[in-house]
């Protein structure tokens, strides 16, 4: 009996500092189990004479309801404790950024694609796409650009020699694409007008400095209807350019220039202050050129099947890596394809911040650029 006293009284301080479920299903084990101490004990009971084992077997019951009371009680407590800590690990603070530092960055091209989208979305332009192989009919003949065109010499365009088995053919060989002037082409030749499109996509030219690199990015726009004047075209760019560079009063004008493929052709100019150290847009006396346009000439009209005594239209083109370079204070062109994360991270944007009309082009809220 006093053995046993001793053994409760053990076997109960062990229970209490059990610190953890495993540890407590040992103790369990270790009385209540199979070869434990108590079913050994109980076990024994039958070699003692009859008084003894009556006296013991009720002691013996009496200490093992009391073990087992006690275990199930130290199990509760630490199944609750096991929980709290489980819900204390997993707890999420809501108010954390998404992640502990955005990765990535959205390259400053596609950035100004987004911005751009976004501007001619807003005024009711679709955005048409077109292959970057291109026959020459679509770069070139159809834009009033004749086989003996300075635009079509070597030194400017990319030929294909698409067969290595027979003579390469400059009249006929497959081009990459000088400007993205086939995707509106081929808009006319499927659709009538009114037409309102923007295409946005590389180009290629053979030129290598720090303003030019073989591959450029380009918009170019196309509206055609009935009674479309050069006004409509002032009224649009205009519109553009403010929204584009974020300023509500920006100088411009309108030179007169020269291309195959417009008559009558201008150059937009926008006003800025250029010093040896800054270029500030839309302040000081000094004159930038940012696009050329002008009404679609009548034979690319006809080209595309559509009927110039019926419809006109106007056309614009604009390098995006070059404005790209004035609204973000970028210097050398090369580096935008140099593919170094360090630049990347410096002039790139976060993936959260998307341009929109309403809600901000470049603005991000706050948020690292
Ligand atoms: C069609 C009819 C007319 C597109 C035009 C320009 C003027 C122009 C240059 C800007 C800088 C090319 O990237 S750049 O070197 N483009 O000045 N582009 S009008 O005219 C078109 C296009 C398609 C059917």
């Amino acid at each position: 009996m006093e053995n046993l006293d001793n053994l409760k009284s053990e076997v109960l301080k062990n229970i209490q500092a059990s610190a953890d479920l495993k540890g407590l299903d040992e103790i369990r084990v270790s009385i209540l189990g199979k070869k434990g101490q108590l079913t050994e004990m109980m076990k024994g009971l039958g070699a003692l004479p009859l008084e003894e084992k009556i006296a013991m077997g009720k002691g013996l019951n009496i200490v093992k309801s009391e073990i087992e009371q006690a275990l199930e009680a130290q199990k509760k407590i630490l199944e609750e404790k096991a929980l709290n800590e489980k819900l204390a690990n997993e707890t999420i603070d809501v108010t954390l950024p998404v992640r502990p530092e955005t990765q990535g960055r959205i390259h400053p091209i596609s950035k100004i694609y987004e911005e751009v989208a976004a501007i001619f979305g807003e005024m009711g332009f679709d955005v048409a796409d077109g292959p970057d192989i291109e026959d020459q009919f679509h770069n070139f003949n159809a834009l009033n650009m004749p086989n003996n065109h300075p635009a079509r010499q070597m030194q400017d365009t990319f030929y294909i020699n698409d067969n290595p088995e027979k003579p390469f053919d400059m009249d006929t060989a497959y081009v990459i694409r000088t400007q993205t002037s086939g995707v509106q082409i081929r808009t006319m030749e499927k659709q009538q007008p009114p037409i309102r499109i923007i295409a946005l996509g590389r180009t290629y030219r053979s030129d290598y400095d720090a303003t030019h690199t073989p591959m450029f990015h380009q918009v170019e726009g196309l509206i055609i209807d009935k009674n479309i004047t050069m006004a409509h075209l002032k009224g649009c760019l205009n519109n553009f350019m403010k929204a584009f560079f974020e300023l509500d009063d920006l100088p411009m004008r309108y030179r007169p220039s020269y291309f195959p493929f417009t008559e009558p052709s201008a150059e937009l100019d926008i006003g800025c202050k250029v010093t040896k150290t800054e270029l500030k847009i839309g302040a000081g006396t000094d004159w930038m050129e940012i696009l050329g346009c002008g009404m679609v000439h009548p034979s690319v009209l006809r080209a595309g099947g559509i009927d110039p005594d019926e419809y006109q239209g106007f056309a614009f083109g604009m390098g995006l890596d070059r404005i790209a370079m004035l609204k973000y204070g970028i210097p050398d062109l090369r580096l935008f394809f140099e593919s170094d994360v360090r630049w990347l991270k410096h002039y790139g944007f976060t993936p959260l911040d998307i341009s929109s009309m309403t809600g901000g082009l470049s603005d991000n809220g706050g948020l690292a650029r």
